[in-house]
């Protein structure tokens, strides 16, 4: 990974990831917790395949890897996609991944608030089943606030409808009814809750047709009743809009999504700026850049156990589909997760390269363009799973645009997970 001056946005590139939930654990980094578009989309049919990101720095991004998907869940409608806006909760060890997914195949009919649990931040999520008596006719977009005092709170909703209740200790029922969240004026989806300086923030979007914003309430009960305080982010060219507040070492930051890569509303990519508050704690509007946001630590060091094969082919477009190139013995060191950076070149506004590992499809990859069918300073990453040792087999497939590949660069992750 290189220093970079600003984080740019899109901030993730690769895939298309959209209603980034952010979080600060305990270990001092910021994680992004999205939903991802798969491409082609079908409307957000196909929203399949949770990948988490980190960083400690704003600005470089970590892929994290696949958490979680609808082939794993037990209970979930047999045709699968419909992994909508998730969120995630710490408490006591344990990190409760939160996410709508309907149960029955009259999809908008059978939402429910589906748990999974693990020990870890970003790997081994197990699927615990869904949270009682929740869901139904458009009830989506799970958020959880964990208050300064250990208490827990779920809030969700869809259609114009916002509910709010206290979760148990087990962080996977609600203590008594959901009730509706009053004060909000012009509902839709996609609510957030935070917490600063004593007052509780509830962010939504609303129902502007196919330019949603974002709004927000206070209120100095996590429950409200909430006071309605205005709009503060604007369109940002997508019909839907879905967004999280978070601060990390000192700053506010709007995590939020656009359609900035792919001009299409369903193949959407998470954003990042600064948010700023007024004295009297109401939220200014927040400017959405190209550049994103600057530093706030030391840019990562180079890791010592990152391979890089080249490939012998690389003066060789990708053009057809037919077209490919593969990268054999790949190293994947104990085995689990490793992050793949392919190096590429290419003047098309938006190429995309097809990657299966070991024969497993990872769907497209993003390639943007690097200026020029030579100029090699395209970087598309993603992580996937490896054998242990030398027994991958990567390779990347054409037919989306004209590229070139001159290497990737693979960094297993040395946990074991
Ligand atoms: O991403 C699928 C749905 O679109 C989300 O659940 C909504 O909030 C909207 O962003």
């Amino acid at each position: 990974m290189s220093a970079k001056s600003t984080s740019m946005n899109p901030v993730i590139t690769t895939i298309f990831t959209a209603d980034p939930s952010a979080h600060v654990w305990e270990d001092g980094k910021v994680y992004i917790y999205a939903s991802h578009d798969m491409d082609p989309a079908r409307g957000c049919d196909l929203m399949d395949r949770y990948h988490v990101f980190s960083s400690d720095d704003m600005v470089n991004w970590v892929d994290e890897g696949e958490i979680l998907r609808s082939d794993d869940v037990s209970w979930g409608r047999p045709e699968g996609g419909f992994m909508w806006a998730p969120d995630c909760a710490y408490k006591n060890g344990t990190y409760y991944f939160y996410y709508p997914h309907p149960s029955g195949s009259a999809w908008n009919d059978t939402w429910k608030m589906g748990v999974a649990t693990s020990r870890s931040p970003a790997s081994g999520f197990t699927d615990q089943g869904y949270i009682p008596g929740l869901g139904g006719f458009a009830m989506i977009d799970p958020c959880v606030l964990v208050d300064d005092d250990g208490r827990a709170y779920m809030y969700y909703g869809g259609g114009s409808k916002c509910a709010g209740g206290e979760l148990n200790e087990d962080m996977m029922s609600i203590d008594g009814e959901m009730r509706e969240m009053e004060g909000l004026e012009d509902f839709h989806e996609a609510a957030w809750v935070f917490k600063r300086e004593g007052l509780y923030y509830l962010t939504y979007a609303d129902n502007l047709e196919n330019h949603n914003r974002m709004r927000y309430a206070t209120s100095s009960h996590p429950l409200g009743p909430w006071t309605y305080r205005g709009i503060f982010l604007e369109p940002t060219g997508c019909s839907t809009t879905h967004g999280s507040v978070a601060e990390y070492k000192g700053k506010w930051y709007l995590f939020y999504h656009n359609q900035a890569i792919s001009e299409q509303g369903n193949l959407r990519s998470v954003c990042i700026d600064e948010l700023y508050f007024n004295e009297d704690g109401t939220i200014r509007t927040v400017v959405q850049t190209l550049e994103g946001v600057r530093p706030v630590g030391p840019a990562p060091a180079p890791d010592p156990n990152r391979k890089i094969y080249a490939n012998e082919n690389s003066g060789v477009p990708l053009r057809q589909a037919d077209s490919f190139c593969r990268f054999d013995r790949v190293d994947g060191a104990n085995g689990g997760r490793a992050a793949i950076h392919v190096r590429y070149a290419t003047a098309e506004r938006l190429a995309k390269l097809h990657l299966t590992v070991n024969g497993e499809d990872h769907s497209l990859l993003n390639a943007p363009s690097t200026g020029g069918s030579w100029e090699f300073t395209g970087l598309a990453s993603i992580t996937v799973r490896l054998q242990p040792g030398e027994n991958n087999t990567i390779r990347l497939t054409g037919g989306n645009g004209d590229i070139r590949v001159e290497s990737i660069a693979v960094s297993p992750f040395m946990d074991g997970n």
